[in-house]
């Protein structure tokens, strides 16, 4: 059973991968025999976590690029297309936070967050997408989705409404590619201890509140969720389409 979890040979494109939820899952594919991509908009922080993977024994690269550019999306697949690269699966997980109540948000904040928390997962897929149909052998996409792609909580409208646009937009994905054999999905995390989670974490009456209202009574890891990625990544996956797995201890499940 443990060889339809078998990810050897196969190239994973993980964005916003030189920590966090990325870098743990892209740790998870390695340890299911991926090759991985890590991808970051500074050098010195890809560089970094590719040395880390490669201590441990595992294959990866690194791509310098802003996800929520275009043109640098494009170029970037350009190189690995004159690399002989080709990415068999892409996690879109590249997100950032911004909290303010909306009256007070500026349209300039609320763009930044739907670019690289949706608009990237489009302009990223789309790029991979292209050359998995013409590759011709399929593929796995995985959008990083949220709780709050289905509860909504006060001060954070842009990341909510990414995070809604990103479970249609994994729908619309597999409407378009399941046909080409390329499965789109997506895994939504709980409340994690991440580093854009810190402000949450550090102010008492919100960790309160995540441990009160969550069964689990607790915050999650980010190596707790790669378990799902790698199941998603996986022939253990080739069946399911368009959802949305949450790893969230339960929270969504109960009042
Ligand atoms: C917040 C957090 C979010 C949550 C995530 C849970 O401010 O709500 O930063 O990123 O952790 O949405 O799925």
């Amino acid at each position: 059973m443990s060889a339809v979890f078998d990810l050897t040979g196969r190239t994973a494109l993980i964005t916003g991968s030189v920590r966090g939820i990325g870098f743990a899952l892209a740790e998870g594919l390695c340890n299911a025999g991926a090759t991985a991509i890590v991808n970051g908009r500074k050098q010195d922080a890809v560089d970094e976590a590719v040395a880390k993977l490669r201590a441990k024994g595992f294959q990866a690269r690194g791509a310098v690029f802003d996800v929520a550019e275009e043109l640098a999306v494009v170029a970037a697949f350009e190189n690995f297309d004159r690399d002989g690269v080709e990415i068999d699966i892409l996690i879109n997980n590249a997100g950032i936070q911004f909290r303010k109540p909306m009256v007070e948000l500026e349209l300039k904040d609320w763009e930044r967050v739907i670019d690289t928390n949706l608009n990237a997962a489009f302009l990223v897929g789309r790029e991979a997408a292209k050359r998995m149909i013409a590759r011709g052998r399929g593929g796995k996409v995985i959008n990083i989705a949220s709780l709050t792609s289905e509860a909504a909580r006060a001060t954070v409208a842009p990341y909510t409404a990414a995070k809604g646009g990103i479970k249609m937009l994994t729908r619309s994905m597999a409407a378009e590619w399941a046909k080409f054999n390329i499965q789109a999905n997506a895994i939504g995390p709980g409340y994690i201890l991440t580093e854009m989670n810190t402000a949450l974490i550090e102010n008492p009456e919100f960790d309160a509140w995540v441990k009160a209202s969550n069964p689990a009574g607790r915050w999650g890891k980010p190596d707790e969720l790669a378990g799902t990625a790698v199941y998603l990544a996986s022939s253990a996956s080739n069946y399911v389409n368009g959802q949305i797995i949450y790893a969230d201890g339960g929270w969504l499940s109960v009042l």
